[in-house]
């Protein structure tokens, strides 16, 4: 401490002495400047500010400095606080009828003076009374003016939330002060420093009423910047450990991203076939996604004739984004969980994923032993399959799922796209399934939905697009934007997409699992999926949209027959982890939907004309396909400039049409290139 404050005092006797502090006769102005500028996180831009700003005070200031070179008790022994956020950089103290700092009419100047001379008198009254000076043994705090008539106590660093009211305590028991607030530092109300973060409208709060603009009205949203916000995310056991959840990414594997750098695992490839696999062999260590196109050359061959021709999806990509892309990193996107690690298990190749793979996968990514495979080293928590299949759950799924449950490991699995029976494995017994919704709460047109969905699932946003159903455009939401690869065939440039699809809600809820697990790692599976259920939002309603039915398939309103439990709230989640044993959902009551829009709709007759005989099975047969169906249109009709060439933040943006139903890729992924790629 004495060879810091000796810095300190060169470093301030190089510095021109100004300012009101400086002008006080009894100050010791080096040392007063000197701890301003240690000041922890004010550092010295902050303090040249403070500096800059500071009004010029009369010889009356209060001046209250350590002597140079004291040794500091008190204050000093008490523990620091690492976590800033808890903390505060001092006080600011209002004293009773205070004098303004500055006197703006010439003629009130001189009782303006002789006020502050009387505040000078009563600081130097308050601190002595409240074993703030250096007779009393603590380091006395630089004082430097604020607002209009308040003062900033600031002792050099930052003091610990339990510092920060002891001494508060102390300052309010006297009778010259008014009131004491701590000078805590706000946090940004934006999402985050990522460049796309603003357009990543499903970060924000549930919000807006019928009277908003459209892009305003998001009652379905999960909230991950309030979650944030809450102060509860990463404050857990597993914060500051050097321990983060481990999401496994079930999925055609993964490819270098910069907004994934620091992110990703060393994941296993367990994609048996090789001609599937399209890396050459069947299982290996190394999950880098080859890329999944089929080819109109391809189907030519016995072993493709079932598959539809499709550019490559990036899809376990696509996922890790959503769960872990760097966030703050000034590049592309925020992810939903600064610390999730991601393990990428990929199991899908050409044409989809084999279920024998899956359930393999699913058994590595925990931390079992499979036949053949080293052990996993660093297993899961949480299990993400944006894969599925159109049949019912089977025991080779049942039975991992349960295996895994024993573990501690939560399965999160899309519903499927196909508006029909909830896919596999999102309909077994303890999965998580997750319908996609609307921006705005209804489902979305391609969600598959269903009472497989009651016991376990829940619904979230996934985006909604603006060319299937027959109400398009009237309301859709512009779909999630994450990161991407733009290569139509191997790998190409890492990019950005916007998205929709089941397969894009189930890592919104896998994100929010693996935030919990970080407020409290000591959750079980049950409690984790107790926890999601019970602090969901209720599904919205409304008299215009009709509820979702097999007459009904398209957008529709939701109950928890069909979508499960209710509308994924992430805050509430956390509030749950944090708490189990006393949660108590707050009262909420549907949001009732009518809108413009809506009216416009509906006129037009059902989105989509009830399913037929079949539906939720007609892709039984191809086996297990990204996104319940991965049945990705005919191929892409390649990439065209659109709106936005070298856009506000100097990104690239291409349109890049998909021809696609209502499958894995549906709509119109706008795709953004970081400019390090
Ligand atoms: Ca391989
Ligand atoms: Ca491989
Ligand atoms: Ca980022």
């Amino acid at each position: 401490m004495l060879r810091l404050l000796a810095h300190f005092r060169r470093y301030c006797s190089r510095r021109p002495a100004r300012g009101g502090y400086a002008a006080a006769p009894a100050a010791p102005t080096a040392a007063l400047l000197v701890l301003l500028a240690a000041g922890g996180l004010l550092g010295a831009g902050l303090w040249a500010r403070a500096q800059a700003q500071a009004p010029a005070l009369p010889a009356t200031a209060p001046a209250l400095a350590a002597a140079p070179g004291q040794l500091t008790v008190g204050l000093a022994r008490m523990p620091q606080l690492s976590n800033g956020a808890q903390g505060s950089h001092g006080l600011i103290v209002r004293l009773k009828e205070a004098a303004p700092h500055i006197t703006t009419n010439p003629a009130l100047q001189p009782l303006g003076d002789q006020m502050r001379r009387r505040d000078s008198e009563r600081w130097r009254s308050v601190l002595r009374g409240s074993g703030l000076t250096a007779t009393s043994g603590a380091r006395e705090p630089v004082m430097r003016p604020s607002g209009r008539d308040t003062y900033v106590l600031d002792f050099g660093r930052l003091l610990s939330a339990e510092e920060t009211e002891r001494v508060a305590v102390r300052l309010r028991a006297r009778p010259e002060v008014e009131w004491v607030a701590a000078n805590t530092l706000e946090q940004r109300l934006q999402v985050s420093s990522d460049p796309l973060a603003p357009e990543q409208w499903w970060l924000r709060g549930a919000a807006g009423l019928n009277s908003n603009a459209q892009p305003e009205r998001m009652r379905g949203v999960p909230g991950f910047f309030p979650a944030w916000q809450s102060g509860l995310a990463g404050t857990g056991a597993a914060a500051g450990s050097g321990v983060s959840a481990v999401v496994a990414v079930l999925d055609t594997g993964i490819t270098p991203h910069p907004d994934l750098i620091g992110r990703v695992l060393p994941g296993y490839d367990f994609v048996s076939d090789p001609l599937l696999a399209n890396d050459g062999t069947g299982r290996d260590d190394d999950a880098s996604d080859p890329g999944d196109w089929v080819s109109a050359a391809d189907r030519q061959q016995t072993r493709f004739a079932a598959c539809a021709e499709q550019r490559s999806s990036w899809h376990g990509t696509v996922i890790a984004g959503l769960v872990a892309a760097n966030t703050d990193n000034g590049v592309g996107v925020a992810g939903i969980d600064r610390q999730a690690r991601i393990l990428p298990v990929r199991v899908a190749g050409k044409c989809g994923a084999a279920v024998a793979d899956i359930v393999d996968g699913m058994r590595w990514a925990a931390g079992l032993p499979v036949a053949g495979v080293p052990l996993n080293p660093n297993p899961a928590r949480i299990i993400n399959i944006s894969f599925g299949g159109a049949a019912t759950c089977g025991r080779e799924y049942q039975a991992a799922v349960d295996e895994l449950h024993g573990k501690g490991v939560v399965v999160v699995a899309a519903a499927g796209n196909d508006h029909g029976a909830v896919a596999r494995p999102a309909n077994c017994n303890g999965v998580v399934g997750v319908a996609a919704l609307n921006r705005d709460g209804f489902k979305t047109h391609y969600s598959s939905f269903g009472s497989a969905l009651a016991a376990s699932g829940l619904a979230t946003v996934g985006g909604d697009d603006g060319r299937s159903g027959a109400w398009r455009e009237l309301l859709s939401d512009g779909g999630l934007v994450t990161v991407w690869n733009s290569g139509a065939t191997g790998v190409g440039e890492a990019g950005y997409a916007k998205l929709f699809g089941t397969s894009f809600a189930a890592p919104l809820v896998s994100g929010t699992i693996s935030l919990m697990l970080g407020v409290n790692p000591a959750l079980t599976t049950a409690q984790v999926i107790e926890g999601l259920r019970k602090t969901v939002r209720p599904h919205v309603v409304s008299s215009l949209i009709g509820e979702c039915s097999d007459n009904n398939p398209g957008r529709c309103i939701c109950t928890l027959q069909t979508c499960g439990a209710g509308m994924l709230d992430t805050e509430q989640a956390l509030r749950f982890a944090a708490n189990p044993a006393s949660y108590v959902a707050p009262p909420r009551q549907p949001q009732l939907l009518d809108t413009a829009e809506i009216r416009q709709a509906v006129a037009l007759g059902p989105d989509l004309p009830p399913n037929t005989a079949g539906t939720a099975t007609a892709l039984a047969a191809a086996g297990e396909r990204g996104g319940a169906t991965a049945a990705v249109g005919t191929g892409a009709a390649g990439a065209a400039p659109a709106g936005g060439g070298g856009g506000a933040n100097g990104w690239r943006v291409t349109l890049l049409l998909l021809l696609a139903s209502a499958a894995l890729w549906v709509g119109r992924p706008a795709v953004r290139r970081p400019r390090s790629a």
